[in-house]
């Protein structure tokens, strides 16, 4: 039974399938929920999870969203990520590893959907093109196009969810003399495989997990040398022989690219890692979120309601330590307020809560306190809702083995296991180290003996 009322979700990816789960859950619980429309620009679910070879536009002349590309494995411990609500365990009968291709990832959260009727809700290949909103009537009008037809159709919704991502829309510097430079030039965002590296030298830029992990697949692929130009700090990790860290470029000549501590290097590609843009095409910008990549950003309440509009919410807008869990904390937060079970506060008291979240973000200087602040941040959210609760402090313990894990060994971190915080079980070890896994595959990730299938690279 429905409610009367509409909601819009615009993107199913991660946090968009968190959002169907949690009104799925109510439902099957016995509640009223609203009509339920999800708009996908995709063929399929899974959002960055759901690759493509296509970089740019893609065949309708539409951005391409996914910037993963072949061999992504998770840059995070598996644990760290489990659904409180659908465990690893459930999900693949048995222990896997910690750190699975992104296509084992993809199977598991589908895996949570492909048990209900909500992918009846989802429109494919159906882009949201604009958003307005009537004050006055309290109704949104979306207006989106059938990618394949070319139809489009304007419809009324009482809410709104934005689940669009933002790590889609590149931010791509100028850099002096880059014009010069006569080899392979792209953002991470279109990087799709590093095999074409083998041999060559390449520079990543940024110091973040792209520029981390671009950079340990050219590596991993043979490339001759990988340098990673670092504006504030470098990633500091102990690099195998071949990979090094330097300070900002200062200028490219042709082949030769110049750093700020006066050296320089000939390098025959450049995969530019520096971090994406939060753009929302599809909404005004009274409505549209407007950050840098950060935890906490300014304007949303308890980091999904839109501060100006309380009808609109943002899924999935911070910065990621938590990812998939934490989309379901929010999910079911903004659940419970577009089904009344939850009470928005006023808009002082929305106001002052924004402030006290923002002066503790404000005060974080490390990557540790940053973790503990998403860790609160999660669990003010679970205390609002009837998502299972779990062991935060654990998640965060894991968290900080990772990062110890990746300080002592970069290259060899995800052949490392941890225990599950919903299940108690201890990952299992993969059969083939990191480093020397080159098929990426579910069927060879899952294979009992590897040796029948062989990698796809060789
Ligand atoms: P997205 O996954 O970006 O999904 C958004 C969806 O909205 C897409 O399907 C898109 O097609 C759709 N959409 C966008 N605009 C419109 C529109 N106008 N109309 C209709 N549909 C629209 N997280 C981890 O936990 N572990 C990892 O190892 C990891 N690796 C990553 C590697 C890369 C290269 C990137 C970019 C991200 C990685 N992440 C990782 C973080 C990742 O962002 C999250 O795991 C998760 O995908 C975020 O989910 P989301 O639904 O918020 O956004
Ligand atoms: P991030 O985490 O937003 O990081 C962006 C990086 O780009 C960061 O190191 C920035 O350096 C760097 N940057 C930005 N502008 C410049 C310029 N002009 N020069 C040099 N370096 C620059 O993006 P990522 O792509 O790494 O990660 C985003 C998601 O994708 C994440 O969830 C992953 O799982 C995958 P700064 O430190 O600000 O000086």
């Amino acid at each position: 039974m429905t409610n009367g009322k509409r909601v819009a979700i615009v993107g199913a990816g991660p946090s968009g399938m968190a959002q169907l789960r949690a009104f799925e859950t109510a439902a099957r619980a016995g509640v009223d929920i609203p009509e339920i429309v999800c708009f996908e620009k995709q063929a399929d679910w899974g959002g960055q999870w759901n690759f493509t070879w296509r970089t740019g536009l893609d065949e309708y002349g539409e951005p391409v969203h996914t910037s993963m590309y072949r061999n992504l494995w998770s840059n995070g411990p598996k644990e760290a990520l489990e659904f409180a609500d659908y465990t690893f365990d459930e999900h693949f009968g048995r222990a896997i590893s910690s750190y699975p291709p992104r296509t084992v990832l993809w199977d598991y959260i589908a895996g949570r959907l492909k048990k209900t009727n909500v992918r009846d809700f989802i429109r494919f290949q159906t882009v949201v093109r604009w958003t307005e909103y009537d004050a006055e009537r309290e109704v949104f009008t979306l207006t989106a196009e059938n990618l394949p037809t070319g139809e489009t159709t304007t419809e009324e919704f009482d809410h709104v969810v934005v689940a669009s991502g933002h790590f889609s829309f590149p931010h791509v510097p100028q850099f002096p003399g880059i014009e010069t430079f006569p080899g392979y030039i792209a953002h991470a965002h279109d990087f799709r495989g590093a095999e074409a590296f083998k041999g060559q030298d390449v520079l990543v830029v940024g110091s973040s997990y792209s520029a981390e992990d671009i950079g340990s697949q050219a590596f991993k692929m043979g490339a001759r040398s990988v340098t990673a130009s670092y504006r504030s700090a470098p990633m500091g990790h102990d690099w195998p022989e071949g990979f090094e860290e330097r300070p900002a470029i200062r200028r490219i000549e042709g082949n030769r690219v110049h750093f700020a501590d006066d050296s320089s290097k000939h390098i025959d590609a450049i995969i530019l890692c520096t971090g994406y843009l939060h753009k929302y095409p599809f909404l005004p910008d009274e409505l549209a979120l407007a950050s840098p990549n950060n935890v906490y950003p300014d304007g949303l309440y308890r980091g999904v309601v839109w501060q100006d509009n309380p009808r609109l919410a943002y899924l999935g807008a911070q910065d990621q330590w938590f990812t998939f869990n934490m989309f379901d904390a929010q999910a079911w937060y903004v659940r419970d307020l577009i089904l009344g079970r939850a009470e928005l506060p006023s808009e002082a008291e929305r106001s002052a809560s924004i402030a006290e979240w923002r002066e503790r973000f404000e005060k974080l200087s490390s990557a540790d306190e940053e973790i503990r602040f998403q860790a609160d941040y999660v669990r003010d959210l679970l205390r609002q809702t009837d998502y299972p609760e779990f062991d935060l402090d654990r998640v965060v313990e894991i968290f900080l083995a990772w990062m110890r894990d990746k300080k002592a060994d970069i290259m060899g971190y995800r052949d490392r296991v941890y225990r599950s915080v919903m299940t108690g079980t201890l990952a299992a070890e993969h059969h083939t180290p990191w480093l020397e896994e080159l098929d990426d595959s579910i069927e060879r990730y899952l294979a009992e003996d590897p040796a029948k299938t062989p990698q796809n690279a060789e």
